[in-house]
């Protein structure tokens, strides 16, 4: 069965428990490829989000609600910062903005094992001019063999911004990710949670399959091409024997690039398949049965309405 209307899931309205006293919204913003998701997926203890060691792996913004005594904290996953090309880029970066713009506090998550670029600099001044309360986490502290490293990094993020707090932290392994939800509940403001204790996420079930998808697609194909993939779900049929038959399009914008998602006798779809449908089964808890086609589709990346049905918006 498919999760209902985010929208009308945000609205309900559960008898607060007594002792959930803060909630709010908390954005994730950083640089692609900063660990967001990792980050989102492991303080909420299942997979809502697509990770891959792919930049611009999000598109779309992804609630992750994690549920404590304290409170409940509404982590915004964010696309990663970037230059604006083909609409959807454009729509990604909209969707940081709009995250920015909304939300309770902002964490920006900055990938400490590696050295800062324009592109942090350009993150940093988002944050800055969203006049949002920030709190900084330095990411892929398990990376680190030099803890000097962190001191170097918090102080000069320190000079550049007065942000609530410097937590570093691993989103791989979960060093640090208490503290940082601590800190983050400490400073939520005394309000009933907006979600039901046992909501993990606004995703429909819809969306995480074709997301397993896309994340296999990210994971097996090389660099260039992840950018140029999107998958949708074009049936959602329930079988007789309990079983489900899900057809997914997978498109790209070249032949050329067909011809590589399908790989010799179709084998490399065959494998990204095989593993995604065993995600699909293990997260529906029931049997899929899967189709898959791979269409061409030219300039799907500016075209508003096909970026409308795929949820890009
Ligand atoms: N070693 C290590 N790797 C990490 C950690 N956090 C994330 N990663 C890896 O970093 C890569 C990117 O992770 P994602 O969670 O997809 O990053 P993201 O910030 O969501 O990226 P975009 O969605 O593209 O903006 C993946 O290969 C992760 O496994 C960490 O704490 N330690
Ligand atoms: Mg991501």
């Amino acid at each position: 069965m498919e999760r209902s209307d985010p929208i009308a899931e945000q609205a309900r309205t559960e008898t607060p428990s007594e002792s959930a006293a803060r909630s709010g919204f908390v954005a994730i913003v950083g640089r692609p490829n900063a660990g967001k998701s990792t980050l989102i997926n492991y303080l909420v203890g299942e997979k809502i989000a697509a990770v891959s060691d792919k930049p611009q792996t999000t598109r779309t913004r992804i609630l992750g609600i994690v549920t404590r005594p304290e409170g409940q904290v509404v982590f915004v996953d964010t696309p990663g910062v970037h230059k604006p090309g083909y609409r959807l880029n454009k729509r990604m970066m909209q969707a940081v903005l709009d995250a920015l713009a909304t939300v309770d506090i902002v964490v920006l998550l900055r990938d400490a094992s590696v050295s800062t670029g324009n592109g942090d600099r350009f993150t940093l001044d988002l944050v800055r001019q969203s006049g949002r309360p920030a709190l900084l986490a330095l990411n892929k502290t398990d990376r680190l063999r030099d803890k000097g490293k962190l001191l170097a990094l918090t102080d000069f993020y320190r000079h550049e911004h007065e942000f609530l707090d410097y937590i570093p932290i691993s989103a791989l392994t979960g060093e640090g990710t208490e503290t940082l939800l601590d800190s983050l509940l400490r400073r939520l403001p005394i309000a009933p949670p907006p979600f039901a204790e046992d909501d993990l996420t606004d995703q429909t079930e819809r969306t995480l399959v074709a997301e397993l998808l896309r994340e296999q697609l990210l994971r097996q194909l090389s660099a260039e091409l992840p950018f140029v993939v999107a998958v949708a779900v074009e049936k959602w049929e329930e079988r007789e024997d309990g079983g489900l038959n899900l057809a997914c399009v997978i498109l790209v914008e070249r032949q050329s690039q067909r011809a590589i998602v399908l790989g010799r006798g179709g084998l490399r779809l065959r494998d990204m398949a095989t593993a995604a449908r065993a995600e699909m089964e293990a997260m529906l808890g029931r049997k899929v049965f899967l189709e898959i086609f791979v269409k061409v589709e030219p300039r799907w990346r500016n075209d508003e309405r096909r970026l409308d049905e795929l949820g890009i918006s």
